[in-house]
């Protein structure tokens, strides 16, 4: 049997866990939501998640009809009612059924849906051997247009750049801002390593600030690896001596070409090594 779905409060089987076609969520993609993952039955960053699911919401006016710790205790409860030790979980609020038009005021009940499952996002053997992914021409959403801070239930923008990717044979494709420096993938936060250094994306960048990306700054600093968040062009990431990605589903993946072109010595390297058995021990701790 498939773990239980928790809709508003009741749990229900997959097959029966169903919201209606009204809801602005499919009719707009009109609300937000988070993906995490628990390891060894424990939910990593839980508060990080939740804080970011709220903060999505009050930027798109969405108010979520419960409190903060309703919905800890929500999410903890349907992980203990799946079975599942190491999981992973998408925590979906949606605007809620309403008439045919955009207008929010127009909606009513919010669904606050919560999915305990697996997911494999990349073969266990890129792990090993490093992805190959390209730089995609779609570029990210013009932070004044719609924020990519915002983890809203609109990804259309990354879903193109995606396809870029899976058209070329990647599995993910950086995406540049509208000033042509690097942001992010469509799903992942992006590392390179240069001299020693490691270097992301500042959040003016405009990326989403990942929960992941946030628990490897903090490794490095505790690791003295130097890092810092700063302007990366595309350049810098054809010359990086390293390259990784980081999210929730993905957790630390090694990148070792970018648009055809090798990454160091095309090999995973040592601090992208060292970062992801530090980011294992870290996770199960
Ligand atoms: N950038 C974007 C655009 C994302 O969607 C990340 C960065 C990484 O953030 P976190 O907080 O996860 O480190 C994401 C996260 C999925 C899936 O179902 C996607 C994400 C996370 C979990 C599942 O494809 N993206």
């Amino acid at each position: 049997m498939s773990p239980p779905i928790y809709i508003n409060g009741k749990y229900f089987s997959k097959e029966d866990a169903k919201i209606s076609v009204y809801d602005h969520g499919l009719l707009y993609g009109d609300g937000v939501f988070e993906g995490m993952r628990t390891y060894s039955n424990k939910v990593f960053r839980l508060d990080e998640h939740i804080d970011r699911l709220y903060e999505s919401a009050r930027a798109i006016l969405l108010t979520i009809p419960m409190s903060k710790q309703e919905m800890i205790d929500a999410v903890k409860k349907t992980v203990e009612l799946s079975g599942l030790s190491d999981s992973y979980i998408r925590l979906v609020v949606t605007r809620g059924s309403g008439s045919l038009g955009l207008d929010p005021n127009r909606t009513s009940d919010p669904q606050v849906i919560i999915i305990v499952d697996l997911i494999a996002l990349y073969d266990r053997k890129y792990y090993d051997e490093g992805l190959k992914i390209i730089t995609a021409s779609t570029i990210r959403n013009h932070p004044a247009a719609l924020s990519p801070r915002i983890k809203s239930l609109n990804y259309l923008n990354n879903i193109m750049a995606k396809l870029e990717g899976l058209q070329a044979g990647c599995m993910e494709a950086i995406m540049l801002n509208h000033k042509g420096e690097v942001a992010e993938c469509t799903g992942d936060n992006i590392f390179i390593v240069k001299r020693g250094q490691l270097l992301t994306p500042s959040a003016d960048s405009g990326i989403l600030e990942g929960i992941t990306r946030n628990a490897i700054l903090e490794l490095a600093n505790t690791l003295k690896i130097p890092a810092r968040e700063t302007t990366l062009t595309r350049h810098d990431l054809l010359v990086a001596d390293e390259c990784f990605l980081t999210g929730s589903a993905a957790e630390v993946i090694p990148v070792v070409s970018i648009d055809s072109r090798p990454i160091g010595d095309g090999k995973v390297g040592p601090t992208t090594k060292q970062l992801m058995i530090e980011f294992k021990k870290l996770v199960v701790r």
